[in-house]
């Protein structure tokens, strides 16, 4: 096939172009267009960016404006090696878009000066892709999540063509490798299409790639083996590269098509073979092939700085000029400094450009995520820690009509990493079912091809692929067990990092919030042990910056309602919500659950045994739904073992309510905090994470070191639950033994009571070892009985 040379010219021109403002981002500080002769003076004092990665990315970009204006197809651009940001900003520069939205880079000389020298300096634009980036919707620093965001992305979006660029460094991470299966839950009736582009240009920092030395034909294999056909475009001649990118795009897109138009005429019966391009182009493709004797372009030396002292060696001055010179700027911007013609008339129309897709700004695309009243879903509490319910069941019920509701939309998923029945969420199956394209078996449980459920085991794909439907615009939750949400600390950091950026940029729209479940948690014994008890992503998300994070831990049912409507309804945060599958005592009806999750915390005077305004011995503080029971056990056994002591029940639903004001804007006033919490009470506080995190929050309060707290000390194996509560020194028994120790006024009381404790201590650990289960006091325990009735 033949293509008009006029329009390979012209995609030339817009390379080039992008190439020159490209290398000219990473160098110069002024003479932007080199309309004077480079001297040391315009060179940038610090030379910070990559260069390796640029002229892929430009060419994948000048290709894919073919496409679209000779499509209409609506695409955005995915850059997994997002240190290429100057080649992409060129691009976005060069069809207009960047001056849209910054209106210093204007088309014209002083615009393009100012832009070529904001790069990588102080209040510019930082060196890899952003949320400032018009048209990006993943920040490529971390690498390993473009292709999980890029199938996030197309989900439920049937029109959409997301093209992602795949580094061939970047393929060797861990979550890259695993996204490439993510085509097995890629509806091609009802989902948009993912591109994959391996990017392999040989190199990463600076040793080979795997993908770029296996023979051809075992990367051709690897890939159908993932599910895909591949196509190779390969040369480092840009005419001859022109005309087969250009063939290999006509190839991926009509393939697309095929695919789509089958299934959604209801022809399509197995798996479509997706397409897949693999360009393989030097790293530094056109910079200088020599430097000082040795080779530069398609070696790891282009990686960063190409040429590293130009201000200072006359020689590499020469050489740089030379490169730069290379492209002929003079061909490609006229007298104004405007991109001439032949260079924009690759350029989509103004809506269709890919630096302007609402996809990549998806709160512009957003729409309310139809919920429920979940007060409907309310449990019976006729009196407190009477009954017992497991509540991600109810959770599931809840979930379900959310997913009954969206149905129309089409915009709220549920991803998991195969856990959905193991935490007891499966009431959502009567509503959908989980997402799977490849063959089904007679066998196999709630499976479908249009299945809202995506459940992959990869915490990785389920943390991208959520990440990505947010971003364009759509709603959706993260369960999962605690222990192993940690897998994705550093994913959900990126993300952080994403959203604190695009809430500072003011054309960014707010999306919905990032929803984390996790239930089979730290305390909740079954088949599993140590390794799975780690509650340390409370942890991490306390780093965050307190304008995006909340942490919920509802004591009970209702509270977790009330606390799950409200974060499915939230924008722009990053909710995690810490709950139990086991069956657990209830302790609020509705209107107190609502009360007590709009207060972030408060004193349950039922549970305790002090008047109003009156100072107690002693507060209990509980935060978790198990430290939340043992709490309110040891108050039960206080009361009844010694009941001149004085004893206020605290409990803590939103953690950041803890807090004070000025550091984050759950933040309890100081009065509110003292009149729960009293000013010089001593208060020993059940914990259901690591006890740091409580002494971190409370650290601005009056006198925080009156607080004792108790949680999760690494103590773990597989045993009975109430035995993990012993192991780590939080059960009712310690509790109540704690609160006894720092109230001397008792006396001979107060020691008689603690060997008493102690005692229970004793019976329990020879109780379990004996019978493998534990004490029916403990087990049968609720909160009715001789202190309830007397009370
Ligand atoms: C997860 C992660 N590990 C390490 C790095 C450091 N790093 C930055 S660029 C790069 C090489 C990337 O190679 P490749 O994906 O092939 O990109 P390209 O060759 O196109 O620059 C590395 C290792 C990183 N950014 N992210
Ligand atoms: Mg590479």
């Amino acid at each position: 096939m033949t293509y008009p040379q006029e329009r390979l010219d012209q995609l030339d021109s817009f390379f080039r172009a992008a190439n020159y403002l490209g290398a000219a981002q990473l160098y110069l500080r002024d003479n932007a267009l080199l309309r004077e002769p480079l001297r040391p003076e315009h060179i940038k004092p610090r030379l910070l960016g990559h260069w390796g990665t640029q002229p892929g990315l430009n060419l994948i970009y000048a290709h894919l404006n073919r496409l679209i204006q000779d499509t209409g197809q609506n695409v955005i651009y995915i850059v997994g090696t997002g240190h290429g940001a100057p080649g992409v900003l060129a691009c976005v520069y060069l069809e207009g878009t960047l001056s849209a939205y910054y209106p210093d880079f204007t088309q014209d000389y002083a615009g393009l000066n100012r832009f070529v020298r904001d790069f990588s300096w102080p209040g510019g634009m930082p060196s890899h892709l952003t949320a400032l980036t018009p048209g990006a919707m993943h920040e490529g620093g971390e690498l390993g999540y473009s292709l999980a965001h890029a199938f996030g992305a197309a989900f439920d979006n049937p029109d959409l063509f997301v093209a992602c660029v795949v580094g061939d460094g970047e393929a060797e991470t861990g979550p890259l490798a695993g996204s490439w299966q993510s085509n097995k839950f890629l509806n091609p009736a009802t989902d948009g299409a993912v591109l994959p582009i391996l990017h392999l240009n040989g190199y990463k920092l600076s040793g080979p790639t795997i993908l770029a030395r296996i023979g051809k034909d075992e990367l051709r294999d690897y890939f159908k083996g993932m599910g895909y056909a591949s196509r190779e475009v390969a040369g480092d001649d840009p005419a001859i590269v022109h005309h087969e990118m250009w063939a290999a795009l006509d190839w991926a897109r009509r393939k697309i098509r095929r695919i789509q138009q089958s299934a959604r005429s209801g022809r399509l019966q197995e798996l479509p073979e997706w397409p897949v391009i693999i360009l393989r182009t030097p790293k530094g493709w056109t910079d200088p092939k020599m430097l000082d004797g040795k080779p530069l372009e398609g070696t790891f030396h282009s990686h960063q700085i190409p040429i590293e002292d130009p201000a200072t060696n006359p020689a590499h001055l020469k050489l740089l000029e030379q490169w730069l010179r290379s492209y002929k700027p003079e061909e490609l911007f006229d007298e104004e400094g405007k991109p001439v013609s032949q260079v924009s008339a690759i350029c989509p129309e103004r809506e269709k450009c890919m630096g302007r897709n609402r996809n990549a700004n998806g709160g512009e695309l957003l729409k309310e995520l139809p919920v429920p009243n979940y007060s409907e879903y309310a449990v019976q509490v006729s009196h407190p820690g009477e009954s017992r319910t497991e509540g991600t069941k109810i959770l599931g019920r809840y979930l379900r009509d959310v997913f009954r509701a969206s149905a129309p939309e089409r915009n709220f998923r549920l991803f998991c990493p195969d856990e959905t029945t193991s935490n007891r969420l499966q009431a959502v199956f009567e509503e959908t079912l989980r997402d799977w394209q490849l063959p089904m078996v007679a066998s196999d449980e709630f499976l479908s091809h249009d299945g809202r459920v995506v459940e992959i085991l990869s915490e990785h794909c389920c943390q991208g692929w959520l990440e990505g439907y947010l971003l364009t615009g759509r709603h959706g939750i993260f369960a999962c067990y605690e222990a192993f949400l940690t897998i994705i600390d550093s994913m959900m950091a990126q993300y952080a990092k994403w959203r604190k950026m695009s809430a500072e940029i003011p054309w960014r729209k707010p999306v919905a919030s990032l929803n984390y479940v996790i239930t089979s948690h730290v305390w909740e014994q079954d088949h599993n042990g140590y390794s799975h008890q780690g509650p340390s992503f409370i942890n991490m998300l306390l780093t965050k910056k307190a304008s995006e994070t909340r942490i919920y831990l509802p004591p009970d049912v209702n509270c977790l309602l009330s606390v799950a409507d409200h974060c499915l309804r939230s924008r722009d945060y990053i909710n995690l919500i810490v709950t139990s599958k086991k069956p657990m005592l209830q302790w609020l009806d509705m209107p107190a659950a609502q009360a007590h999750c709009a207060a972030k915390a408060s004193e349950w005077t039922w549970a305790g045994n002090v008047d109003k305004g009156e100072e107690p011995d002693i507060v209990l503080a509980g935060a978790g739904d198990v430290p939340t029971r043992e709490t309110l056990a040891a108050a039960w056994w206080l009361r009844r073992e010694v009941p001149d002591l004085r004893v206020r029940v605290v409990n803590v639903v939103d953690l950041f309510g803890l807090r004070s004001p000025q550091d984050h804007p759950h933040g309890m006033e100081e009065e509110r905090f003292n009149r729960l919490f009293g000013e010089n009470s001593e208060v020993v506080f059940a914990f259901h994470g690591y006890p740091n995190v409580i002494h971190e929050l409370i650290h601005h309060r009056p006198n925080p070191t009156r607080f004792h707290v108790r949680g999760y000390m690494e103590e773990g194996t597989t045993t009975t639950p109430f035995d993990m509560c012993v192991l780590n020194q939080l059960s009712r028994y310690d509790l109540a033994i704690d609160a006894l120790r720092r109230t001397p006024r008792l006396g001979d009381k107060g020691h008689r009571a603690i060997q008493m404790f102690e005692k229970k201590l004793q019976d329990h650990r020879e109780y379990i070892r004996q019978n493998d289960e534990d004490m029916p006091e403990v087990q049968q325990w609720d909160w009715t009985g001789p202190v309830a009735q007397a009370a």
